[in-house]
């Protein structure tokens, strides 16, 4: 691919998506880097409620609580909503040209362009201002959420008068503490409103402590210009921190200034009230005597380095090329990566479920990580064993005496959701969470961190399945470990007995925590006699694994999806509009559940993440059971049909999905983009390449591979980490080729040939069988 060519796919224009709501745009657009997330908003908007934005700075991690009102409020339910806080907009300007002022009279706003480099994460946006008075301005605004160092947002605005010569005054200024937008017609947008304090302080840059209410956190914020221009000067006189720019333009002629904001720690609210003036001095420390340029050098560095590791290339389909790229470029920059946060549902793009984490994480966007930036794949784990208290809480509250439950939606660790059906019911998410760290132990081979916190992880959920379950009595369960009254991934069914998933993945966590028990005392660890580990419950773990319960339907050849699945009427699927779906938005959650419809893919997600379990025969009669009653009302969906339909050899249809799901957001497919991106499905498409197109597992013996090219598409590149090596993939319509990229060497296999690579042979290529 030409230089230039290759240059446009990390472009992101506004031509380039056809959807130009603004709330749209302002996510999209949004800069993060795991620890702050600033949508792509209106500058001059604020708090405002005449503009239908909804500008903010959301904190990975910074949230309050409000009290859940219940009709009914049982046992065990939770008692907090936590909501991600939306903080003041760092790209707020006020703007001041003939004594009237952008936040107290209509300016409007038009946007003229807005371009996002994702290879450098700079993004710069034009908008075009027009006062009542009919003066325009032109302001140019590029922007970066530094990447080098995740405390530090970086702007640089210039205004240019269209149509006047004359004085404009410019003000940085944050009188407002909340963002806050209710859109309680939409359950996955649900904001509650969270009161948030705010004290400023002293210092001669503006400064603030922003506390929350009832979490009791507390984190600084702070902003400095980042010039020498004496047109710009602090001011407090009316006991607001602001900078002011007196200005006297030329018609036609641009004034530029860069700020830097710094947003500190999370802390609790004791402690910054305590030692605000030592964390304000830390915040100031990222940004004192540096510049915008060479913050930005800095972060644009980084960035680089994370498309070296993690970059996928689509030759010859440029759009795909965009959408992967777009993809990745959220799901970097989304990741927490200090080990006490994870990746929210909607990145830190917006307030969209509340800002919460959810399965998503470990099944969708983990992946990714564990192949291409181990490191932070650990610490997005190293999130769940510090929270493993408070699913050691919630197993009791759930009346169990030992094991850990982790939730089902959360930011501190502990339940969030009100509605336990679809709720703390998907108690999946344990053994998710255990297989997700038995695949980051497998590729890395960090036995450190198996020891130190992985283990405890899977036992501790393992020990959750043991009380859990039971032995059925009677009926083709008689005899056999079954677990009752569980949610499996599909929302649209609830409380069944023995989900097939739910079954399939606690026994796989069941079998871990033997595996890794005996290899932590083959090597001699203490871990075990301090974790109370017995042989007697190792036993017990074996032999509720071998006699889980797996429900299968004899006559039709078919994994059953629960108990009572196939009883129920299919959805009638030819009586609903085009417009009902997503289902969820139309019908009452009783009226799916007592139908088979899938809002996801649910038993097929077991097939896909245990390739040995199945024959393609019996893949294909799963896929083509579930396919048709599968409405992929979750972008969590298609991905995993993509990677089973090439499993299945069904290339074009695999194609389909991921033409489909490639572009969720681009294209808004699932209408709710607005409220944030979907990352778990971003994290998927990386999966929809790797594990479906280029077909590759990890078994027992190594990486396998099984690629085919779909017939729109001239190559496919990547490469993936495994153990001390990095390896490069290509693949072609005829060939594959692997190239050892870092480390000493290693064995794979493609399409039933071994490839071993090493320093006398870094590349081979293996010619592909016709599939
Ligand atoms: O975790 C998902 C779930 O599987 C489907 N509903 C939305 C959640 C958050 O993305």
């Amino acid at each position: 691919m030409a230089i230039s060519e290759q240059k446009r796919t990390f472009q992101l224009h506004l031509q380039d998506l056809s959807d130009h709501n603004p709330a749209f745009l302002e996510t999209i657009y949004a800069l993060a880097n795991g620890h702050l997330g600033v949508r792509a908003s209106d500058p001059l908007q604020g708090n405002s409620h005449a503009v239908t934005g909804m500008p903010g700075l959301f904190v990975n991690g910074f949230y309050d609580l409000s009290q859940i009102s219940y009709g009914e409020k049982y046992a065990g339910y939770p008692e907090n909503n936590q909501t991600i806080a939306q903080l003041p907009d760092p790209r707020y300007l006020v703007i001041e040209i003939d004594g009237q002022r952008s936040d107290e009279a209509t300016f409007t706003t038009r946007l003229v362009d807005k371009n996002l480099d994702l290879e450098t994460g700079l993004l710069n946006e034009l908008f075009e201002i027009t006062t009542p008075g009919g003066k325009m301005l032109q302001l140019s605004l590029s922007t970066f959420a530094s990447q080098a160092d995740d405390a530090i947002f970086g702007e640089s605005y210039t205004v240019r008068p269209l149509n006047f010569s004359g004085s404009v005054k410019l003000y940085k200024q944050h009188p407002y503490i909340d963002q806050v937008f209710d859109r309680e017609s939409d359950p996955r947008a649900v904001v509650r409103k969270n009161g948030l304090d705010r004290q400023y302080l002293s210092a001669d840059f503006p400064a603030m402590q922003i506390t929350t209410q009832r979490s009791q956190l507390g984190l600084v914020l702070m902003w400095r210009y980042l010039g020498e221009d004496s047109l710009v000067h602090f001011d407090q006189n009316d006991g607001m921190p602001r900078y002011v720019m007196d200005l006297d333009l030329e018609q036609g002629l641009a004034e530029s200034f860069d700020f830097g904001y710094s947003v500190g720690d999370i802390h609790s609210l004791m402690d910054v009230a305590m030692n605000h003036a030592t964390y304000l001095k830390e915040a100031n420390n990222h940004l004192e005597h540096h510049s915008f340029s060479s913050l930005f050098t800095e972060s644009a560095r980084q960035m680089q380095a994370f498309w070296r590791d993690a970059d996928i290339q689509i030759e010859g389909d440029p759009e795909s090329q965009k959408g992967i790229r777009f993809n990745l470029f959220h799901l970097h920059q989304s990741a927490g990566h200090d080990g006490h946060t994870s990746i929210p549902a909607k990145g830190l793009t917006g307030a969209g479920y509340e800002g919460h984490y959810f399965w998503d994480t470990e099944m969708f966007m983990l992946p990714a990580f564990i192949y291409t930036d181990p490191d932070r794949a650990k610490q997005i784990l190293m999130y769940r064993f510090q929270t493993l208290d408070s699913a050691r809480q919630q197993a009791r509250d759930y009346g169990l005496d030992s094991g850990a439950l982790f939730p089902w939606r959360t930011i501190n660790g502990s339940e969030a959701s009100p509605y336990f059906p679809a709720g703390l019911a998907q108690m999946h998410i344990n053994a998710d969470i255990a297989y997700a760290v038995a695949e980051y132990v497998a590729v890395t081979d960090d036995q450190t961190f198996l020891a130190e916190a992985g283990f405890e992880i899977i036992l501790e959920t393992a020990r959750f399945w043991q009380r859990m379950g039971s032995f059925g009595v009677d009926g083709p369960q008689g005899g056999h470990f079954v677990l009752n009254k569980v949610t499996g991934p599909d929302e649209y069914t609830a409380l069944v007995n023995n989900n097939y998933y739910t079954n399939r993945l606690a026994q796989h966590n069941l079998r871990l925590a033997v595996i890794f028990a005996k290899q932590l005392q083959a090597v001699g660890s203490d871990k075990l006699e301090a974790l109370g580990v017995t042989d007697k419950e190792l036993a017990d773990f074996s032999h509720s694994a071998d006699e889980m319960y797996l429900p299968f339907d004899k006559e039709l050849g078919v994994k059953m999806q629960d108990d009572g699945a196939f009883n129920m009427p299919i959805w009638p699927f030819d009586q609903t509009p085009r417009d009902d779906y997503p289902l969820l938005l139309h019908y009452h959650p009783l009226r799916l559940y007592s139908h088979q419809v899938n809002k996801q893919a649910d038993t097929l997600m077991s097939d896909f993440l245990f390739p040995e379990d199945q024959d393609i025969e019996q893949l294909k009669r799963d896929f083509d059971y579930y396919e048709p009653i599968t409405t992929h009302d979750s972008s969590l969906s298609r991905a995993i049909f993509s990677v089973l339909a090439n499993r299945i050899r069904a290339h074009h249809k695999a194609y389909r999905y991921i033409a489909e799901s490639m572009l969720t957001d681009l294209n808004n497919s699932q209408g709710n983009s607005q409220d944030g991106i979907h990352v778990g499905n971003m994290g998927a498409s990386w999966m929809e390449m790797v594990f479906g197109v280029a077909g590759m597992q990890r078994t027992k013996s190594g990486l396998v591979f099984s690629p085919h090219l779909p017939t729109q598409w001239m190559g496919l590149g990547f490469k993936i980490k495994y153990r001390d090596e990095q390896v490069e993939v290509h693949v072609t319509r005829s060939q594959t080729q692997f190239t050892l990229v870092h480390g000493n060497g290693l064995t794979l296999t493609c399409d039933d040939q071994k490839v071993t690579l090493n320093e006398s042979t870094p590349t081979v290529v293996v010619d592909l069988v016709d599939k």
